[in-house]
């Protein structure tokens, strides 16, 4: 086999991942707890990461053959690009690929948050549910109504699009603007108190940078509408949770719907967990089949291109 590739994994990978990749190289499997891998790192030539182990420098210099680190996913906030980048080591990662899958858990989150669907779902399951009301469980509207989008890039494009189906005024907010979906898609573009303070609902895509790291904190939490619904499709780390959960205690927010938490997953006695006007779901964001077809063909090809010395599918750095 002419390579060595570190698959750092605490779960098993996606059924297609590891057969595609022992076809053309010698896999080493790391391990949070077992140090048995670390013996082989001089001879490391490719490191797979899945599913959000961190990847830092030290471990990086520990292996002086490294040429490439190739990610399962288009988030890379694990990976510490600028050590990479220092020492001349493409990464890889899964970006188009998951747009659409991204964007239709994103509608599912707010269409689920506005309409009550999960504490509805629970509550026609249980003892209560005797007798129909009329007046009970009521949401709020989501057509005609307006959508914040923060992260208009290839994730948030899709999500724009699926609100023009629900006749949606759509505002965005963005590191750059973005002509191009204002041209098609007639969205605007605001500052980041103007959006919060407009929006029916606020669907967070953006990446987890230096910059959006606890982005939406007590004060853009207070100037959302007591109405609205926050959706998070993006990193936990975000949101301040700690702010979130006094939001939500304090019943200023219709709800919030979460695909990702910080930490993820949150401690199983997470205050969080109490409440009724929150919905989590377990990081499901790009979790179809098709998709995670798609991520294992785009991050097995970035990976084999970068052992070969070649040009990544796609690359962040
Ligand atoms: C992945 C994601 O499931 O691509 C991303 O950034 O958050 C998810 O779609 C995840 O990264 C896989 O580990």
């Amino acid at each position: 086999m002419a390579y060595n590739v570190l698959v750092m994994a605490e779960v098993e990978p996606y059924r297609t991942i590891l057969p595609m990749i022992e076809e053309q190289c010698r896999v080493v499997r790391w391990h949070p707890d077992d140090d048995a891998w670390r013996a082989e790192l001089g001879d490391i030539d490719g490191i797979y990461v899945y599913a959000h182990i961190k990847v830092g420098p030290e471990l990086m210099d520990s292996m002086p053959k490294l040429k490439v680190i190739s990610n399962f996913g288009v988030g890379v906030d694990h990976v510490d690009l600028a050590a990479a980048q220092q020492r001349g080591i493409p990464v890889g990662n899964t970006p188009n690929v998951l747009d659409g899958a991204t964007a239709d858990i994103t509608f599912a989150l707010l269409l689920a948050g506005a309409r009550n669907i999960v504490k509805g779902d629970h509550f026609a399951r249980g003892p209560n549910f005797v007798e129909y009301d009329p007046s009970f469980m009521l949401g709020q509207e989501v057509h005609h109504q307006t959508l914040g989008i923060v992260g208009l890039g290839n994730i948030g494009y899709q999500v724009a699009r699926r609100a023009q189906g629900f006749d949606m005024t759509v505002l965005y907010h963005n590191r750059n603007r973005n002509a191009q979906a204002e041209a098609e898609l007639g969205v605007r573009y605001v500052s980041l108190d103007e959006l919060l303070a407009q929006s029916d609902f606020v669907a967070l895509n953006m990446p987890l940078t230096d910059e959006t790291r606890g982005m939406i904190g007590r004060r853009e939490l207070a100037l959302m509408k007591e109405s609205a619904v926050l959706v998070n499709a993006a990193r936990g780390g975000v949101i301040d949770h700690e702010a979130l959960l006094q939001t939500l205690q304090a019943g200023k927010l219709h709800a919030a719907a979460l695909d990702v938490t910080e930490p993820e997953p949150l401690p199983r006695d997470h205050p969080l967990f109490a409440l009724d006007n929150v919905i989590i779901i377990p990081h499901l964001g790009s979790a179809t089949e098709q998709t995670r077809q798609a991520m294992s063909d785009r991050s097995v090809g970035n990976l084999l291109a970068g052992l070969e010395g070649k040009e990544l599918l796609s690359r962040i750095i």
